[in-house]
């Protein structure tokens, strides 16, 4: 980095606040800013490191109307869930905002009048799909029918679930609106548009010339978005959630959500600066700041060529200095998909493994996804921790940690002479944080990851070579210089560590009763003078035993068969998966009652009969049943399963009065994972048959049978 730059401001991709974040979003986006950013701030530098929830967009609202409560509940549901989670992640965030703030508005509301008067953007009309009975603009998300590629008959406006193909509404067969079910009719639209072709020669300079040390993936995707040719995109929506379109001739509309979201890293500084009593301007107004934006590769034209072609045309903001972007993540060999629940959410990690913040976002460190796709695995996690967290930093400093207080009472002892195995030591003790730091310089987090637990290495393979615990006896001269230069190598982890490892690096200056020390300080050996006081050790790292690894693992599987099972176009199981999944999938819309039931669901495809027996279904008899009050389509339903008394939410309030199931035998699903909804926790699913017109039926034994009977 040159020294023409005064501060750093920093950002992480906003995440839409329509479901909780996962291990992507982290490996992605937010463990890479947060190890740069507490890297900067350890070598003294001014850095701001904002974000905030994205609170605007389609997928809000659409999620909005399946749960029945307002867009506002469902974002104020979901920024709090997500602001936890980074903040016990230890994600170091200067100030997390949201864009549903007035501030936001205000600020997102005078950048497009800035732009407008100008003369910046195009107006156009357009043909649109319109809902003449619910009297609204259809969103492509707002639109089903059938797939012209596989004859399904879910499919989205933009996309569809099946098959995948991308599609615009007019490609639908058969469209229906799922505000009303009507025939969506095409009406014209007048929307704002940003001519990117404006902007093409410009980009190509700034871009393609002037910032060829971009990431050569970040750069590519420029690249191949410049010559392609860049073409006008609206920056306006007919859609009442959102920052209203600023002009009197736009009544209904709201900006686009990728027009404002960007603005919000904005209007996340002010909020900042209105806390803190501080200027925001500096940030984002002078040349001397160095903006740097984090974000995943689907983010990389919103944050290379669309933002910045906006922040040039206002005229009065500094451009991005770098993108860092990453690629994606995978979870066990398949894409993670919030839809599917493909996923492994923070906030359930955060239960499932309480104290061990640091053990995912070293795994996710060492796996990032940084140049290419990468693949997280629950064994692999698990010998992250055991063979290198535990085996290797942990070990080494409790045996530090420990033999100090054996043989010194935990008082450093003073170096003495120095033998060929020091000299080694302290070679590489000078040079290891010089890796650490040219790697993260350079944005290669998994690299200084490395290195950083050389220095542990260094210490571990200096104690394994010496053996002082054999020493003590013949030699205690030469004990006391290797705890002291042991303890050294520990004093420097407290520093190079800390961008990678908050909370162990906390827990580890705490025993060594060191304050929180600068970088310039890292690969002294005399951080700690002779004489100093320890306090006592304690355990770092934990091992991972297999069952937990295995109880994830299986947590999984257990998704895939409920998501094979949902797959059914028309579904013969009522799966509670319209209430619990971050978006809505096309069969658990379905249940929602949106569309007409297929006439006979398709066959699935071929199973073995080791896929049959995975699922435990027996017979239960419902015990009660009452109506969930914030939903409209779940009943609560207490079952009696012969192994447990427990509960099941289910989608069919529309279809059972709650007091003709007590009493009832039902057959009931009891290995499918717990999945929360609307505050409660539903324990498997209940079996239904549905016919064409979509009525539901309880599938039931013959004969009154035991509870707890087995089905097979
Ligand atoms: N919310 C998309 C995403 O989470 C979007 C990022 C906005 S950054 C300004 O992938
Ligand atoms: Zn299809």
């Amino acid at each position: 980095m040159t020294n023409r730059f005064q501060r750093h401001t920093i950002t992480a991709a906003l995440p839409y606040a329509n479901g909780p974040v996962h291990i992507g979003h982290l490996a992605g986006v937010y463990v890479p800013a947060d190890i740069y950013v507490r890297y900067l701030r350890s070598k003294g530098e001014d850095v701001l490191f904002v974000c905030g929830s994205d609170e605007h967009g389609v997928p809000i609202t659409i999620r909005a109307q399946k749960e029945g409560v307002s867009p506002q509940e469902v974002v104020d549901k979901y920024h709090a869930i997500i602001r936890d989670s980074f903040q016990q992640f230890g994600i170091s965030f200067d100030v997390y905002s949201r864009t549903s703030a007035p501030v936001h508005h205000q600020t997102a509301s005078e950048f497009f009048t800035n732009l407008h008067k100008k003369g910046v953007f195009e107006v156009k009309e357009s043909e649109q799909y319109y809902d003449e009975q619910a009297s609204q603009f259809l969103a492509d998300r707002y639109i089903k029918g059938t797939c012209p590629n596989c004859g399904y008959n879910e499919a989205y406006g933009d996309q569809c679930e099946r098959c995948g193909t991308s599609l615009s509404p007019s490609d639908l067969i058969d469209p229906r609106s799922m505000l009303s079910g009507a025939k969506p009719v095409l009406r014209t639209t007048t929307h704002w548009y940003l001519p990117l072709q404006d902007f093409e020669g410009w980009l190509r300079k700034w871009i393609l010339e002037d910032h060829k040390e971009w990431k050569p993936n970040v750069y590519g995707q420029c690249k191949s978005w410049i010559d392609q040719g860049l073409q006008a995109r609206a920056v306006t929506r007919d859609l009442d959630w959102g920052v209203p379109v600023p002009l009197p001739e736009a009544e209904g509309k709201v900006l686009y959500v990728w027009f404002d979201a960007p603005i919000g890293y904005i209007s996340a500084t002010k909020d900042w600066a209105e806390r803190h009593g501080k200027d925001w301007r500096p940030y984002w107004q002078q040349e001397d700041t160095r903006l740097l934006h984090f974000i995943g590769k689907d983010n990389i034209v919103f944050h290379c060529i669309i933002f910045p072609a906006m922040l040039k045309a206002h005229g009065a903001y500094t451009l991005p200095e770098n993108v860092p972007a990453n690629e994606f993540l995978n979870l066990e060999g398949n894409k993670i998909s919030t839809s599917r629940n493909w996923a492994v959410w923070l906030h359930e990690y955060l239960e499932a493994f309480t104290g061990k913040e640091d053990v995912l976002r070293y795994a996710l460190t060492a796996n990032a996804p940084e140049t290419k796709d990468n693949d997280f695995t629950w064994k692999d996690f698990q010998a992250k921790n055991n063979n290198e967290l535990v085996a290797i930093l942990g070990n080494f400093v409790n045996r530090a940690m420990v033999l100090t207080h054996k043989y010194y009472e935990g008082k450093l002892p003073e170096r003495g002479e120095i033998y060929s195995a020091e000299k080694e030591v302290l070679t590489q003790l000078s040079v290891l944080p010089g890796k650490v730091a040219d790697a993260l310089d350079n944005f290669r987090f998994r690299e200084g990851l490395a290195a950083m637990m050389e220095l542990a290495r260094l210490g571990n393979k200096y104690l394994a070579d010496t053996e002082p615990w054999k020493l003590i006896k013949e030699n205690p001269e030469r004990v006391k210089t290797i705890m002291n230069l042991s303890l050294q190598i520990a004093a420097n982890l407290t520093i190079v560590a800390a961008p990678f490892l908050p909370h162990t690096a906390e827990k580890l200056r705490n025993m060594l009763q060191l304050p929180l020390l600068s970088w310039q300080e890292a690969g002294r050996d005399d951080l700690l003078p002779a004489g100093a006081q320890l306090n006592p050790a304690e355990l770092l790292f934990q091992k991972i035993e297999d069952s937990v690894v295995e109880e994830q693992i299986q947590k999984l599987q257990n998704t895939k068969i409920a998501n094979e099972a949902a797959a059914a176009p028309a579904g013969t199981l009522a799966t509670p998966a319209s209430e619990g999944a971050a978006e809505g999938t096309a069969a658990a819309l379905a249940q929602a009652g949106n569309a007409p039931a297929a006439e006979v669901a398709p066959a699935k495809p071929e199973i073995v009969y080791d896929d049959f027996v995975k699922l435990d279904l027996r017979v239960g008899t419902v015990l009660s049943a009452e109506k969930m009050k914030k939903s409209k389509k779940l009943l609560k339903l207490l079952i009696d399963t012969g192994i447990d008394q427990r509960t099941i939410l289910s989608g069919i309030a529309q279809h059972f009065e709650p007091e003709q199931l007590v009493g009832q035998q039902v057959m009931v699903l009891v290995n499918l994972a717990p999945r929360p909804m609307m505050g409660e926790e539903s324990q498997g699913m209940v079996l239904l048959a549905e016919d064409a017109s979509g009525k539901l039926v309880l599938v039931k034994p013959e004969a009154k049978v035991n509870n707890g009977s087995s089905i097979s």
